[in-house]
């Protein structure tokens, strides 16, 4: 599982503020704390609607790249943010978050992703009319996904489609269309790999890690690759880990071992 942490989002208030005051220390604490706990990816996320949201992408990556240089994903909805940050992340692993089948988006992010051969890319299953509700629109939508970021050059490994997990609150169907989703997306492309935002399936529930975690073994069997979440949320790590070494994707059980001697379990 790849996971992707997700706690350096302006949504969330701290970072918010650490943005604000530009707290350098409060983000890189942030960011070394996420890999310490299994996060291969740092998710950016910039977005405080206040209008300097490019400003800001620029200082979080700076920030995170003054002591290591970890893979990063940029999280941004504006095409004009990502192109102006790409060109600053030193670590060529490096993931566009994200296109989707929104007319103008494409427009506007293809000669980005063109420009940046190399690049992953998560690519959200909707487009101008929504979210689809149901498993089959949204792989029309991800076929289209897959075709245009193919003509753009890059591979199907590099393309992480990203199903858009509801939460079960709203609808208990919720996580049933997106394992659906899932299961076919990788049965249609083996190599095409999938991701979600994790946590948006427990929205609005109490004990939310509980929800997640749990979450994550269904959609790890139902063959996920990847995960944008909190890797520091408990049993998060070990929810992956066990249930790797479960589906035979562990050899030896050798991460598993090694885990609990270096006491991570
Ligand atoms: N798909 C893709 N990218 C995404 C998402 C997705 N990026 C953003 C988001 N969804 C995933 N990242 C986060 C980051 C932080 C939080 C949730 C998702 C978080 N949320 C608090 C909560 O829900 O309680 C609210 C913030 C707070 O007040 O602390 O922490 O789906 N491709």
């Amino acid at each position: 599982m790849i996971v992707i942490g997700e706690r350096i989002n302006a949504t969330r208030k701290p970072i918010a503020r650490a943005i604000e005051e530009k707290n350098a220390a409060h983000i890189r604490r942030e960011a070394l704390r996420q890999i310490e706990a299994g996060a291969f990816y740092l998710d950016l996320n910039a977005g405080l609607g206040r209008g300097r949201e490019k400003e800001d992408l620029v200082w979080l990556i700076s920030v995170v790249q003054e002591t290591a240089e970890p893979p990063l994903c940029l999280d941004s909805s504006d095409p004009e943010v990502l192109e102006a940050c790409l060109p600053l992340v030193k670590n060529p692993d490096v993931m566009v978050n994200s296109i989707t089948g929104e007319s103008a988006r494409i427009a506007r992010l293809t000669p980005v992703i063109k420009s940046h051969p190399g690049a992953k890319v998560i690519a959200l299953t909707m487009d101008d009319a929504g979210i689809p509700a149901d498993t089959d629109r949204r792989l029309v939508i991800a076929e289209r996904l897959i075709d245009i970021l193919g003509s753009c050059g890059v591979a199907q490994e590099d393309i992480f489609l990203d199903g858009l997990v509801q939460p079960v609150s709203t609808d208990v169907r919720n996580a049933r269309i997106f394992l659906e989703f899932v299961k076919e997306v990788k049965r249609r492309h083996p190599q095409v790999r999938t991701t979600c935002g994790l946590s948006n399936v427990s929205f609005g529930l109490p004990k939310r890690s509980l929800v997640n975690r749990h979450f994550l073994v269904l959609a790890c069997a139902a063959g996920l690759d990847s995960a944008i979440c909190d890797p520091t949320e408990e049993g998060m790590m070990s929810s992956a880990c066990v249930t790797e070494m479960l589906l035979g994707r562990d050899e030896f059980c050798m991460q598993y071992i090694r885990s609990v001697r270096e006491g991570r379990q």
